[in-house]
């Protein structure tokens, strides 16, 4: 198998289960690691159950890893404090121990929400300006720097995946735009672990959709061609009124409901 051992954060999120099997032809060990239960150990697996927060445990969860899928933090917006804790802390202590251990490569599942304050009317490659929507947003344009900054200084490459909304199925119109399948998410981690170099690569997390805010030519050297489209699930929302509708910022942004919150300090 290409890798010795592969660290899987946030194994028990709802992309983490999802993730786990999808992810172990490509290593011989498969380390799980989230603060909540992920159950037993199976075949090829480590489990280890620790907070991002806490500095030593996550030294030791990265101790013999090869590359990282990094999963775990808080996945909606929530007031800063733990919001400051899993995902600004916690990524922080990340790089701090993936340097220490020697590993060479990250993938961040970083968020639409880094760049939510966009209008959906425009289109947003990776050299677009950060406009966060949220503190959650914010803490995934943090994460996206700290990979920046340890491959300025120490090359370590990290994928920065601004993931779309990557569900069984889009649940509303504005996930028409940016939806991406499981299959899809599977076969950009795979380019992302495999490309050659990556150096540090921004790229939007979406399948073949016919719509789409972001344009993905300046991470073509990851070589992810996305088979799936939201098409097929068109018929759920038969509304034709006008997208987006002046009245709604839900619909005038590319954050969607996260423009409604907070921020709640
Ligand atoms: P999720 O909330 O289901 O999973 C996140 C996991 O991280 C949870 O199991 C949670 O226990 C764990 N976690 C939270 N705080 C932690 C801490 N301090 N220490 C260790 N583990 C901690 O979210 P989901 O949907 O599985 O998303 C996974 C990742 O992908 C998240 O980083 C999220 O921000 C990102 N993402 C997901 C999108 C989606 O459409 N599902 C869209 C954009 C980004
Ligand atoms: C995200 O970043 C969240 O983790 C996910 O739960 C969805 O809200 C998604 O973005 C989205 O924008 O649809």
């Amino acid at each position: 198998k290409p890798f010795k051992r592969i660290l899987l954060t946030g194994a028990a999120g709802g992309l983490g289960k999802v993730l786990r099997d999808r992810i172990k032809p490509w290593a011989e060990v498969v380390r799980l690691s989230d603060v909540a239960d992920m159950g037993e150990a199976r075949e090829g697996e480590e489990i280890v159950q620790c907070d991002l927060a806490d500095k030593d445990a996550v030294i030791k969860l990265l101790e013999g890893v090869d590359a990282v899928l990094h999963f775990g933090g808080i996945s909606t917006e929530k007031p800063f404090e733990p919001i400051m804790q899993a995902n600004i802390l916690g990524v922080a202590n990340l790089y701090e121990a993936l340097h220490k251990a020697g590993t060479r490569r990250v993938v961040f599942a970083s968020s639409n929400h880094a760049i939510g304050y966009h209008r959906t009317t425009e289109v947003l490659d990776a050299n677009s300006p950060t406009r966060p929507d949220s503190y959650y947003g914010l803490s995934k344009v943090f994460g996206e720097q700290m990979g920046r900054y340890y491959f300025d200084r120490f090359g370590i490459e990290t994928v920065c995946i601004r993931i779309g909304s990557s569900f069984p199925e889009p649940a509303n119109k504005r996930m028409m735009s940016t939806f991406l399948s499981y299959d899809d998410l599977t076969e950009l981690l795979r380019c992302s672990l495999f490309a050659p170099r990556v150096g540090h690569t921004i790229v939007y997390g979406q399948s073949d959709n016919d719509s789409t805010w972001w344009d993905n030519r300046l991470a073509s050297h990851l070589g992810y061609k996305p088979k799936d489209s939201s098409s097929k699930f068109a018929h759920l929302f038969p509304d034709t009124s006008e997208f987006p509708a002046q009245d709604d910022v839900t619909t005038m942004y590319q954050g969607g409901k996260f423009l409604l919150d907070g921020p709640q300090y």
